[in-house]
């Protein structure tokens, strides 16, 4: 048996970055199986929402395995994953506003231009973080006004103006919703700000390379468990309380 191999996949008391990996696989794939159970138990008007739930911590919860065992192994920051997960999970999260949006006349382009907006805002924050890490203030930058226009339109845009005509239950939920993407979603830059050589705007907040691929993953992990699962919770909660 090699017994190196088997070390490896032991986690040091010590490794807080591997211990959030571990634990944020386990919390995608329990709020995966309860939002997938919980669609028998919810009105039709609302099962494709609680799906689209389920699906965004099932496709987060297969990401985090393969996550904690690259980082595992390695020591790095399985920054491909991330993106690859993101790249799915946050045009299914500008799904949900739209589903949500959708009774009260939410038309496919409001769709499109939310999941554009998040695809540049990632694609940009993936090249500053790779490829292009010299620029990655620049590219941050380019990220953050995608971002900036995401928060817009969910909270003074189409998103808000639609949500208000489509009853309080909706509306209500919308703003939660739009608090998960002012807030929530600010998590992000703070993780990117940390681990990339640019820093904010040229200050560095941790200087050791390896420590700050570290914060930039803790944060990261924090910020995908609230705002993955946060935001299914909102959805199922809204399902709850619309029943019809
Ligand atoms: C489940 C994953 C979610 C909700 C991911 C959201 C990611 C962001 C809001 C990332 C935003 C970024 C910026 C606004 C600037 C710096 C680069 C990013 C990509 C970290």
């Amino acid at each position: 048996m090699n017994l190196t191999l088997l070390n490896a996949q032991v986690i040091a008391s010590d490794n807080y970055v591997a211990f959030t990996f571990f634990i944020g696989c386990m919390a995608m794939m329990a709020a995966s199986v309860f939002f997938f159970f919980e669609i028998q138990n919810t009105s039709v008007k609302w099962r494709t929402s609680v799906l689209v739930s389920g699906l965004i911590t099932f496709i987060a919860a297969v990401h985090y395995y393969y996550m904690r065992g690259y980082n595992l192994e390695t020591g790095e920051s399985p920054t491909f994953f991330r993106y690859v997960d993101w790249t799915l999970t946050v045009p299914l999260m500008c799904v949900e506003f739209y589903l949500i949006t959708k009774k009260a006349g939410a038309k496919t382009d409001l769709l499109w231009k939310l999941i554009f907006a998040s695809l540049v805002m990632l694609v940009t924050g993936y090249l500053g973080e790779t490829v292009d890490r010299e620029k990655s203030v620049m590219w941050g930058v380019i990220s953050g006004l995608a971002y900036f226009y995401i928060a817009y339109l969910v909270w003074f845009g189409e998103v808000a103006q639609l949500a208000k005509g489509a009853g309080e239950a909706v509306a209500k939920a919308t703003k939660t919703l739009a608090w998960f993407v002012l807030v929530g979603w600010a998590i992000y830059p703070l993780g990117y700000i940390l681990g990339t050589p640019g820093g904010l705007f040229g200050l560095q907040l941790v200087s050791d390379p390896a420590a700050a691929s570290h914060a930039m993953d803790i944060v990261y992990n924090i910020g995908d468990a609230v705002n993955k699962i946060g935001f299914g919770l909102v959805v199922y909660a809204l399902s709850r309380k619309e029943v019809a």
